[in-house]
């Protein structure tokens, strides 16, 4: 009987140093990208080419599951968003005096530069896009905002209910790919979408206005778990957008 019960202690000690040792290492993992991240950007920055970087996420890639699986980030992350920052470094090589910032690169060139507009909105939404999501364990049950952007919701929606179902409804409107934007004009919320990589920053964008939550609809966001299924994407999604960075950009576009 003391035989057993030493050798199941044993047992859960060497389970518990292992998911500790587990954890400390993915968290060293991370750390270390990052760290790579930093000296890649500050290279970069030194040799006067390349203006634009790859933001490294700020979870892991599994961190969103069971909304978004982890190969789905890796590529949605590494190879997709990686694409547009390339060829974003490339198409503002040839512009004279182009604004390091993507905001006011976007404002200036979208309408003159297709590759401005497609790549550099691809740049800006995505990085906007792993902001907008946190780890499903943060994740409160309701995962409902709060303070003056849930009375905005209300006052513009109704409830928030019902600007989940216009939202997710603009979504399933979208033909193709696209991205479904919650933004504020003036404080006053508005819901759109707009095809490929546009966004409501630029001047041919239906829906204009600041920011406050982004989707991206392109099946590559969610193909491999949902295939054709959009709408249970979007259904699932609910579960891991952080709330708090989106009452952060409300207030500051207001
Ligand atoms: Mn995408």
């Amino acid at each position: 009987m003391d035989n057993e019960n030493n050798s199941r202690r044993d047992f859960l000690k060497k389970t518990a140093l292992l998911t500790a040792g587990g954890i400390g290492l993915s968290l060293l993992g991370s750390n270390m990208a990052e760290a790579a991240g930093g000296i890649e950007k500050e290279s970069k920055a030194l040799a006067g080419d390349s203006p634009f970087t790859l933001p490294a996420l700020p979870y892991s890639f599994d961190a969103l599951e069971p909304a978004i699986d982890r190969q789905t980030m890796e590529i949605h992350h590494g190879k997709h968003h990686q694409a547009y920052v390339t060829n974003l470094n490339k198409a503002v090589a040839d512009i004279k005096d182009a604004p390091g910032d993507i905001e006011a690169l976007l404002k200036k060139y979208a309408k003159l530069s297709p590759a401005v507009r497609n790549n550099g909105g691809g740049h800006y939404n995505h990085s906007l896009f792993w902001k907008m999501m946190r780890p499903s364990y943060a994740a409160t049950a309701a995962n409902a905002p709060s303070g003056s952007l849930s009375d905005a919701i209300v006052s513009a929606f109704g409830s928030f209910d019902a600007f989940k179902e216009k939202f997710t409804a603009a979504g399933k409107d979208r033909f193709g790919s696209g991205w479904v934007w919650l933004v504020s004009q003036n404080g006053k919320l508005a819901i759109g979408s707009t095809p490929n990589q546009d966004n409501p920053l630029m001047e041919m964008s239906e829906i204009k206005g600041s920011p406050v939550l982004a989707l991206d609809v392109w099946e590559h966001a969610y193909y491999l778990k949902y295939q054709n299924k959009r709408p249970d994407y979007m259904n699932a999604w609910w579960s891991v957008v952080n709330w708090e960075e989106a009452a952060r950009l409300y207030s500051g576009g207001k």
